[in-house]
């Protein structure tokens, strides 16, 4: 990737920029959490976007997307956003750098990726990431922390793409270590290594190839529903509440309101039980709170999908550990955590019946839990 980069940039900018790298990213779990004020769980994968970069000393931004074999130039200023979406992404971390006070000046930029598009693997974050740590590199001298380049990528998300996300994608695409998950505490900022090396199991994502678009989805309605029954009770959000103190206003809400919060209320323990069960290399206990964690999204949280819920069903019939949707949802990637001796046959079994029912095969990727946002030598 890196080699066929430099190749396009070469041809099209002439000499040579410097070159960056973000990750996607999975979630062991704590899905819907983050915007809640809770817990999540997620690591960086080695599914990378990658982009060579150059100031070119004028006031534009020109860039080519090798992947989608697109070329736009924009300014600068607010007025210039270009209508690609995925240019959008670009200059809203220009904007939103610009917007803090540090410096963007023009640049050229090509760029390429592995991260598979709409699988709920975090592309979109990948790319903010590459870019909020290449501007900062380039133009800030390294200046901005690393939360505030998470959070120029979640508000890139909120003002420019109409996606108004947690902070779990573009925090894992920047913190991210290699063999590391990252349990953080999306009120307190406060985040946590820990390894993750299983020696058992593996984990393994199938990609059910429904597309998975967050913007204008319902990602948002959820968001809503939260805030009204945390509104409701009176707390700055659902990280304080509890089901005591849900049942209280059941009649004050409506029944979709009270079940989506039901599920948060639920999700935010499951993460801290799973990181107690992790801690004691208790793996069965960690694939039972994913399982629950997939019943929630689908039946409380209803993000799921006959494809996904049936992926779910298929991973419990062949006796996988751990399986449930991971990442927004509405369609994407099943995360499952399956023993080593199981691996091939799951692989084989799901495929097969997956392909018998829907007419094509999911797409089947080992996780490699893998460095965050960086320069390439
Ligand atoms: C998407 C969002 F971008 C994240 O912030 C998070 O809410 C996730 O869905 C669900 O856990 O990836």
């Amino acid at each position: 990737m890196k080699e066929k980069i430099g190749k396009v940039f070469k041809e099209r900018f002439g000499e040579g920029g410097a070159i960056y790298a973000s990750a996607g990213r999975i979630n062991l779990i704590g899905e819907h959490t983050d915007y809640n004020d809770g817990f999540v769980f997620p690591g960086a994968i080695d599914k990378v976007i990658m982009a060579e970069i150059k100031p070119n000393g004028m006031e534009k931004v020109r860039v080519f997307s090798i992947d989608i074999d697109e070329y736009t130039e924009f300014g600068l200023k607010e007025e210039d956003a270009p209508h690609a979406s995925w240019a959008r992404y670009i200059f809203g971390i220009c904007r939103e750098i610009q917007k803090r006070g540090g410096e963007v000046k023009g640049f050229d930029a090509v760029f390429a990726g592995n991260v598979p598009l709409g699988a709920g693997l975090s592309s979109s974050a990948a790319l903010e990431s590459c870019f909020a740590f290449a501007l900062n590199d380039l133009f800030n001298g390294n200046r901005i922390d690393k939360f505030e380049l998470a959070k120029i990528g979640q508000s890139t998300e909120h003002n420019y793409c109409g996606v108004n996300c947690g902070i779990m994608d573009q925090f894992a695409s920047v913190f991210g270590r290699k063999g590391n998950l990252i349990r953080l505490d999306c009120r307190s900022m406060e985040y946590e290594y820990f390894p993750f090396d299983p020696k058992d199991y593996r984990l393994v994502l199938v990609d059910s190839r429904v597309k998975h678009e967050l913007a204008d989805s319902p990602y948002n309605k959820r968001r809503a529903s939260c805030e009204r029954v945390a509104k409701a009770l009176g707390l700055p959000s659902l990280r304080d509440a509890d089901m005591e103190a849900l049942d209280r206003i059941k009649g004050d809400i409506t029944a979709e309101d009270y079940f989506r919060a039901k599920f948060v209320i639920e999700e935010k323990q499951r993460v801290l039980d799973v990181c107690e069960a992790l801690n004691r290399g208790d793996y069965p206990t960690v694939g039972k709170k994913m399982y629950e964690t997939h019943r929630g999204l689908s039946k409380d949280y209803e993000v799921s999908c006959e494809e996904l819920d049936f992926l779910n069903d298929e991973a419990a019939r062949i006796g996988v550990t751990g399986s449930r949707i991971m990442g927004g949802g509405f369609g994407g990637c099943t995360i499952n955590l399956v023993k080593n001796d199981l691996h091939d046959r799951f692989v084989k079994e799901i495929t097969e019946a997956f392909e018998k029912k829907y007419g094509h095969e999911p797409k089947i990727y080992d996780v490699v839990i893998s460095d965050g946002a960086r320069k390439l030598d």
